[in-house]
């Protein structure tokens, strides 16, 4: 029996997990002991790693649907000269701005590289990443207030903080592993904010029900009482941050009188809740989608950087402004994948990170973009109105995930040419596709991932793949030949030759990491950005700005505030609960293409669609546990679910688990400002009983 050191690539923690394999067959799996992350735990998606393309075996071979309808199997080679024409034929048509990818952050760095290369930088399409519905928010919320997409954290500040927040953030159910880390003594004080009493929210210690996306009333209305108490660290600002003064000024107007109405949080808490914060020698700020996904998203995300910066919580153990990401590889997504900025970070219209990053490569610069590309709701936008033509997919589910998901579903209708590269042939997006390019799960194939805390982890092939079978790498570097990318290949045959590559463009950046080998990844613990050439390995638990120096252009973390906007969407009378969505159960991942084949979770969760209720609106419209309801929404569509009766939400709210498709049906196109991020918590709904 021999065991193999692998990540785990469904969540953004990462967990390192020890599978035990004999003639190819995978016996046991268990959490790496001593993985700093992980530290023996994992949950239970991590334990069945090893069930992936078990029961639903995907295909060896390429599907082609026919002019009849019907799904063939076709050559690896010809699929591949297939993908390479369309490309060139719609792209000499219609010009690069003709088709369109989107890719993911659960990938490996290497494959979002190599597809960044060959789709942008040679064909010159549109690529964005399902990032964009999890992580843009926290990413302009840093670039703009450390002048990097830097989240300063380590995970060990879960357990050196003496007081944690947590914002818009479920990790009993999202991040299980942290949270048995959160709660490892009780010496701290647990606080969770959100509309809902979560799983997080009943076993945290103190809990603030608010009003859905009033969170940026609160933060500046609590950042105002800070201020006024004098409870703020006057040296940290007057040293190391920028516009304190603009921000001072700018929360006088949110004031302890009108917070309950706006918020739903009476003063006296908000008070409280100022003490808390006033009280802890260190606090950490953690936030996840409940922040991210809103119309006014980055300026909350900023607010509780404020809030951090403001009160000295940065750059010290146990304290920070913290985001955490989602997908196991959305920070190398975020910095790799050649999408909204360069490699290695930094954006394309700077023409000297242009030439750094092409002399990296020993290429031309001509090569790339010179700005980021069109944003996905622009992208699925441009499919309906005829612009874009071409779409290739990897490694995410659209039909299913995307907001507002019946426009993705006629963004396919109107496709000349649709292309999923997936594990399974049966996802909701892969289903009705043009050509479905089967690909091997992560327990067969190699790369490196970047979890939550920056720390670059090693996913290593645990089993040999069959013959015949490929992996995401070997196709899209087919297309690129397919493509004629000749010389411009050279260096890329191998997942290592791209990794070199990528530390190669990091070079100087905040995200160095020339001094990693990709052989020392393997049966590490694996090591956090930056680690620039020549760095020794003193600490496994690495924090950012510890010498209060940011990325700014003057080195100082910038104050960034503006007014509270109005929800592009409120409630009416026509349209009067509002429905809240996210995640549902430890076992169930997204759109469940994966967790389906694990046994323990298809024995206990719901197969059908399920929404809670609140026991005083179930009363009062008398629905009864159970019972099918209809659920309409305000973008038009109606979709009916099963109503659970629970004691954790307020009468006019309601909440659905993102992982079944009709939840998707009802979320509607609003975005935020500045990142494009989905606004997928907060859809305007009315509901009856299903007649
Ligand atoms: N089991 C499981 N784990 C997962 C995933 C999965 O699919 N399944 N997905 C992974 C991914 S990609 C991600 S991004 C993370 C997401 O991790 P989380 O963000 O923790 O999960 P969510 O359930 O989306 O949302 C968190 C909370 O935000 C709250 N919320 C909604 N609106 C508001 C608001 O206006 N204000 C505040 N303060 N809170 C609000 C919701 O009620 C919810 O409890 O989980 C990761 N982990
Ligand atoms: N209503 C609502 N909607 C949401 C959210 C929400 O909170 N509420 N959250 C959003 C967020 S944060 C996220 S991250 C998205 C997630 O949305 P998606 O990315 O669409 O969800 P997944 O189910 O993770 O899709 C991953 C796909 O990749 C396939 N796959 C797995 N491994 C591999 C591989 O190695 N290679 C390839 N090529 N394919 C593979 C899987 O079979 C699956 O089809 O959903 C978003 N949608
Ligand atoms: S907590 Fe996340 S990384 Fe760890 S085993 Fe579970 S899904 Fe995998
Ligand atoms: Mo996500």
């Amino acid at each position: 029996m021999t065991k193999i050191q692998s990540t785990c690539n469904y969540c953004s923690l990462a967990c390192n997990m020890d599978f035990y394999v004999e003639d190819n067959k995978i016996v046991k799996v268990l959490p790496t002991k001593d993985y700093p992350v992980n530290k023996g735990f994992s949950c239970i998606k991590g334990l069945n790693l090893d069930k992936q393309n078990t029961m639903y075996r995907t295909m060896k071979k390429p599907l082609f649907m026919n002019g009849n309808g019907e799904r063939v199997e076709i050559e690896w080679e010809d699929a591949f000269k297939m993908v390479a024409e369309k490309i060139k034929n719609t792209k000499e048509k219609y010009g690069p701005d003709s088709i369109a990818a989107i890719s993911t952050g659960q990938l490996t760095l290497e494959e979002m590289a190599l597809v960044g290369h060959v789709f942008r930088n040679y064909v010159g399409g549109n690529m964005d990443g399902n990032t964009r519905l999890c992580m843009a928010t926290s990413v302009v919320a840093h670039k703009q207030s450390f002048g990097f997409d830097a989240p300063p954290y380590t995970l060990n500040d879960f357990e050196l903080s003496d007081t944690i927040i947590l914002i818009g953030s479920n990790p009993v159910v999202a991040h299980p592993v942290v949270w048995s880390r959160i709660r490892s003594n009780n010496e701290k004080v647990v606080i969770t904010i959100d509309p809902r009493k979560s799983e997080t929210a009943i076993n945290s210690d103190f809990y603030y029900g608010i009003k859905p996306k009033s969170d940026l009333i609160l933060l500046y209305t609590l950042s105002n009482l800070i201020i006024e108490k004098n409870w703020i660290d006057k040296d940290y600002i007057d040293k190391y941050s920028e516009n304190f003064e603009g921000f001072k000024e700018h929360v006088k107007k949110y004031k302890l009188e009108n917070v309950e109405e706006l918020t739903g949080i009476s003063a006296e808490r908000v008070l409280e809740l100022a003490e808390l914060i006033h009280k802890g020698k260190r606090v950490s700020i953690w936030w996840t989608m409940g922040v991210n996904q809103g119309y006014q998203a980055v300026r909350t995300a900023q607010a509780i950087i404020n809030l951090a910066v403001m009160t000295g919580n940065i750059g010290r153990p146990g304290t920070g402004p913290n985001s955490l990401t989602g997908q196991c590889n959305a920070m190398g997504s975020r910095l790799f994948s050649n999408t909204t900025g360069l490699y290695g970070g930094g954006d394309y219209d700077n023409e000297k990170r242009r030439e750094a990053v092409a002399q990296a490569l020993g290429v031309d610069s001509s090569i790339f973009p010179t700005k980021p590309t069109l944003p996905y709701n622009v992208i699925i936008e441009k499919i309906i109105s005829g612009e874009i033509k071409a779409l290739w997919i990897l490694c995410t589910n659209p039909r299913h995930s995307w907001i507002n998901n019946t426009q993705f579903a006629e963004a396919m209708k109107k496709l000349d040419f649709f292309i999923v590269q997936d594990i399974y042939d049966d996802t909701d997006s892969s289903l009705d596709c043009d050509l479905y390019l089967p690909v091997v799960s992560g327990i067969e194939k190699e790369g490196t991932i970047i979890n939550t805390e920056r720390r670059l982890s090693k996913l290593n092939p645990v089993l040999k793949k069959e013959e015949g079978t490929k992996n995401d790498y070997e196709v899209i570097l087919e297309i690129g030949k397919a493509l004629g990318m000749g010389k411009l290949l050279d260096g890329w045959e191998t997942p290592r030759g791209a990794f070199n590559y990528m530390k190669a463009t990091t070079k100087g950046m905040p995200c160095d990491i020339t001094g990693i080998e990709y052989e020392d990844l393997s049966y590490s613990k694996g090591i956090q950005w930056p680690f620039p050439a020549g760095s020794v390995l003193v600490d496994n638990e690495r924090r950012l700005f510890e010498e209060n120096i940011y990325y700014t252009p003057n080195g100082k973390v910038k104050f960034i505030f503006e007014d509270v906007a109005k929800n592009p969407l409120s409630v009416t009378s026509e349209f009067p609960y509002v429905l809240n969505t996210g995640r549902g159960t430890v076992g169930q991942w997204h759109t469940q293409t994966r967790t389906r084949e694990i046994p323990y979770v298809q024995g206990v969760i719901s197969k059908k669609a399920y929404i809670y209720i609140s026991k005083e609106l179930a009363n009062e419209l008398k629905i009864k546990d159970e019972e099918l309801i209809t659920v309409s929404s305000i973008n038009g569509q109606s979709r009916i679910f099963t109503a659970i009766i629970t004691k954790t939400l307020p009468k006019d709210q309601l909440y659905a688990p993102l992982h079944y498709i009709e939840t998707n049906s009802l979320t509607a196109s609003i975005y935020d400002t500045y990142s494009k991020e989905p606004s997928y918590k907060y859809v305007p709904i009315n509901i009856s009983k299903t007649l």
